[in-house]
């Protein structure tokens, strides 16, 4: 059955409805499917991939190296799978992600092209009821939010964007036809990772492009390659250690900090491990010294190697200059690039800083600077997203006594979760990589995994035991909160202006939402939060309360 048949079936209750069918949608249907639960994905694109199915700007690919990229739950799909390359496009991702739809026969229970416009705790049942696009609306016991952290776009409110004649797209709501430059001036606005994978692309194909900058990046080359058949099979042949060395990491990697202190080392000595992490490309640099998000000091001397590269790089040194971050290291998401900085000695390509000559408008023809008039056929806005709190506030969802999410968060300055999967008064709710769990600073699909067994394993249990209502409270939500702010205020992080910290959109409230303890501690905390009989929760059985 196709995902549009179910549209047509009279489901009106189900055991849970999820949201996205994103790696996180696919596998919690599949683990929700297995134990016998009716469940229904509901996903706004008419196909399923998640971040990776909008996100299909040229240039697009994943910085988490493809073999540790993908689903460690089952043998079979890791042994039939094999990765061409090292970071892998966008375009092999969603392939792979089909191949796992299908492989599992998930999509019959999902109805594509539906997007959920209100999700409403019913205290009277005791089940959420969830609003669609479509006017219908549907009871679940359970309501699980797979929508990722980065899924609200972020399109500026640049004044006169309507009256622009030519076309202009963001990059996570790219044409899934493809867009040609030839010939074109193009403008992109914005320098985080879509911007910096799609500007050498872009350069190659268009007549002219002009980049506008506002922050400067500390991008490090991927060195991305085609993988060899011996390395595929020697890695299948390790599927077993490299599962239990991901699921047991610090980020959900295989990897480790290879040295305690950047300035612990000679200049000589460290000089020599950011060059070799240099040359290996990916995220062997973050992982050089343990320090470089703790101290001050280490921090600027990996910051300082990554200027002395864009100073080798790039031939003006004016340009050069303009590309050189002064911010700390690591404090926006390190980005992983092909021939980024090389980009910028190419005689059809501008950088513009908007930081020094802001942009004013968007113009019949072009953008307009406070210095400057540029004539474009084509912007691309590359300016990210609503990050970790967007994607839910995005959807009403309301908890006891008619609150919102958005309300009882207030709009984002006081989130409060228990262990990023629930927050009170919002019973039976489940975030998969939710606002306060390690999320996106840990490898995503191993995270969602942790995250989809726990609420998967919980939801059999309350099954098992005739418990029809689960919800935490203020004081477990709030020790949590208050442990992820302190290790939060350990780190440099909080101290940057990114969209870890809300600070890219305009008016949000400033705060950092991802555990940082480590994705070890997190998964064992929560491992020991069910063994305990899920402390920390209410449980509730309706019969004995009737
Ligand atoms: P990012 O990393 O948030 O980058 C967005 C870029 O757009 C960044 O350079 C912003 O500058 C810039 N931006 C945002 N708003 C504006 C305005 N109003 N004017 C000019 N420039 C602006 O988003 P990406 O899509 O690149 O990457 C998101 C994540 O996806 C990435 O971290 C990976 O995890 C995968 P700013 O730095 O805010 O000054």
């Amino acid at each position: 059955m196709r995902g549009n048949d179910v549209k047509n079936q009279p489901i009106k209750e189900v055991d849970a409805v999820i949201l996205g069918a994103g790696f996180a949608g696919l596998y919690m249907l599949h683990q929700l499917k297995s134990k016998g639960f009716s469940t229904i994905v509901y996903e706004t694109g008419d196909g399923v991939g998640g971040v990776w199915y909008w996100n299909r700007y040229p240039g697009a690919r994943c910085d988490i190296e493809s073999i540790y990229y993908n689903y460690t739950f089952s043998k079979e799909l890791y042994e039939e799978w094999t990765w061409t390359s090292r970071f892998p496009e966008q375009e092999e991702i969603l392939r792979y992600l089909n191949y796992v739809a299908d492989r599992l026969k998930l999509r019959s229970n999902i109805q594509f092209n539906t997007r959920v416009k209100a999700a409403h705790f019913d205290e009277e049942q005791h089940k959420w009821l969830v609003h669609l696009n479509d006017g219908h609306q549907v009871l679940a016991k359970y309501f699980i939010t797979g929508i990722g952290c980065l899924s609200a776009a972020n399109v500026p409110k640049f004044q006169g964007l309507d009256q622009f004649s030519g076309k202009w797209y963001h990059t996570g709501h790219w044409p899934h036809d493809k867009v040609d430059f030839t010939g074109k001036r193009v403008g992109i606005i914005g320098t985080g990772s879509s911007g910096i994978q799609a500007i050498p692309v872009i350069a190659k194909e268009a007549k002219h492009l002009t980049v506008f900058q506002r922050t400067p990046q500390y991008t490090i080359p991927a060195r991305n390659h085609l993988y060899d058949e011996d390395f595929i099979r020697q890695t299948k042949g390790n599927f077993e250690n490299l599962k239990h060395a991901m699921r047991n990491s610090f980020s959900g990697t295989p990897f480790a900090y290879n040295h305690p202190s950047a300035i612990e080392d000679s200049d000589h000595q460290r000089q020599k491990v950011f060059e070799e992490a240099w040359a290996q490309g990916g995220f062997a640099f973050a992982s050089t010294y343990k320090d470089l998000l703790t101290n001050e000091q280490s921090n600027e001397k990996a910051a300082a190697f990554i200027r002395s590269k864009i100073r080798e790089t790039v031939q003006d040194p004016t340009v050069a200059e303009k590309l050189c971050p002064k911010y700390m290291y690591g404090t926006k998401r390190q980005v992983l690039d092909s021939d980024y900085f090389e980009t910028y000695n190419r005689d059809n390509v501008l950088l513009v800083d908007v930081k020094e000559s802001p942009i004013l408008e968007i113009t019949e023809t072009g953008i307009q600077t406070a210095s400057n008039h540029f004539e474009l056929d084509i912007i691309i806005f590359a300016t990210g997203y609503d990050g970790m709190t967007g994607p839910l506030f995005k959807i009403d969802i309301r908890g006891r006594n008619g609150v919102t999410l958005k309300d009882k968060w207030e709009n984002g300055a006081s989130v409060q979760t228990y262990l990023g999967l629930a927050t009170a008064s919002f019973p039976n709710l489940f975030m998969i990589t939710g606002p306060e769990s390690p999320s996106v600073l840990v490898n995503m699909p191993i995270a969602i995994e942790q995250h989809v067994e726990w609420i998967a394993q919980c939801i059999d249990y309350l099954r098992e035991h005739d418990i029809d209502v689960m919800e935490t409270n203020a004081e477990a939500e709030q020790a949590w909160n208050k442990h992820c702010r302190e290790i939060a205020n350990e780190t440099l992080y909080v101290k940057g202006d990114s969209w870890y910290t809300g600070a890219n959109i305009a008016g949000k409230p400033r705060s950092f939402l991802i555990y940082l303890g480590g994705f070890d501690y997190y998964t064992k905390r929560c491992q020991e939060v069910a063994q305990n009989n899920y402390e920390g929760f209410q449980l509730l059985k309706l019969k004995s309360i009737s």
